[in-house]
């Protein structure tokens, strides 16, 4: 019939997001529950972020299951995060059906998705966040579900932590929660990016080599052996959460920087403490903290912020009146070091979207 070779879809995109308080430790592995809150800056979606279509049909063989095409090539749905999230998104649409029989039974045909970076995905920039978001919307939309950002996120959270903030645009917490169940595990919007406009941010790629250390082993290293950690999630992580939500909503250029770059090298030290240590940062990326110092010193005020994830790519906070003073400055000078002349510069000067 004519119904059977229907063929649903949406797409959808969803943005890479940069964390200024870090998430760093699971207390449920299996949920990705957070061992702290976080929060991050969503970057603009013109720069980087995931474009992913999803598509159902009873006419897809039912032989073939989901399936994932990834930057043009058949990627793996078979890992227990994809497949929670695959769960969830089913189980939601399953309900909406069973509740009103008109609806087709998508939820039981398989799902094709087709999902491609604008930016290189071996950069070491933030692609399972926004990989995790677009594939959540994508079928979240498919299936027409009645789904807030929020409740969406309890989902993309399961498919990767950091996803679960990406579907936001602008400033977003991801509240740790404290339920067994994770149904309290959730992002919130702090600000739209249009309250704070002049924000902008520059990432410096410094290798495209895939960090030795994954995100997901490496946490759980430092839970299980760092001292040091335990200070962070107790006493570091919470004081710099109420921090920056307040900086944010006074669009306190200052007090914002210096919480991120406090938050950056409190994570990073905690890495260091790991046993055996975790170290992401290279030397180039150290020359990148010495810039930025420089640049703030000269300024006489804190007009820039470096922040660094589990790899040795930088990304500079700043205002966009600052964009000679903090970009001009950065390139020439790092120009000049060593590390730099083998390193690519990408320049994305973006506003948060
Ligand atoms: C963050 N990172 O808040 C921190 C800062 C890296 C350093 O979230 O195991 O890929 O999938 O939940 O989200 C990277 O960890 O880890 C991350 P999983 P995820 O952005």
């Amino acid at each position: 019939t004519m119904a059977a070779e229907k063929v649903y879809r949406a797409s959808t995109t969803a943005p890479v997001n940069i964390a200024v308080v870090k998430y760093w430790g699971k207390r449920d592995a299996k949920l990705n529950l957070p061992t702290n809150s976080s929060l991050s800056v969503t970057l603009s979606q013109s720069d980087l972020r995931t474009l992913t279509t999803a598509s159902c049909s009873a006419s897809y063989p039912a032989s073939e299951g989901d399936s994932l095409i990834l930057n043009g090539e058949a990627a793996d749905v078979a890992g227990a995060r994809t497949q929670a999230c695959f769960r969830e998104l089913r189980a939601h649409r399953a309900a909406l059906e069973a509740a009103d029989p008109s609806l087709p039974k998508l939820s039981a045909m398989p799902v094709r998705l087709v999902s491609e970076n604008n930016f290189p995905t071996a950069a070491g920039l933030a692609s399972s966040a926004a990989g995790f978001a677009a594939l959540v919307r994508a079928i979240a939309d498919l299936y027409e579900l009645p789904a807030s950002p929020s409740e969406l996120s309890l989902i993309a959270r399961q498919g990767s932590g950091s996803a679960c903030r990406s579907l936001f645009g602008g400033y977003v917490a991801w509240r740790m929660g404290d339920a067994a169940d994770g149904s309290d595990s959730l992002a919130d919007q702090v600000a739209e990016a249009s309250h704070w406009p002049e924000m902008r941010a520059v990432v410096l790629v410094v290798s495209a080599a895939k960090k030795g250390v994954s995100s997901t082993s490496g946490m759980q290293q430092t839970v299980a052996t760092s001292g040091l950690f335990q200070e962070r999630i107790t006493n570091v992580v919470p004081r710099n959460m109420e921090a920056m939500e307040k900086s944010i909503k006074e669009r306190d250029f200052s007090a914002f920087a210096q919480v991120t770059m406090r938050d950056s090298n409190s994570f990073h030290a905690t890495c260091a403490d790991t046993y055996p240590p975790i170290f992401y940062m290279n030397d180039v990326s150290r020359a990148a903290i010495r810039a930025v110092e420089a640049i703030n010193t000269a300024a006489g005020r804190t007009v820039a912020a470096y922040t660094f994830d589990a790899g040795p790519n930088a990304v500079i906070y700043y205002l966009e009146k600052e964009t000679e003073a903090v970009v001009g400055t950065l390139y020439r000078t790092l120009g000049e070091i060593d590390g730099w002349k083998a390193a690519t510069t990408q320049s994305l000067n973006s506003s948060v979207s």
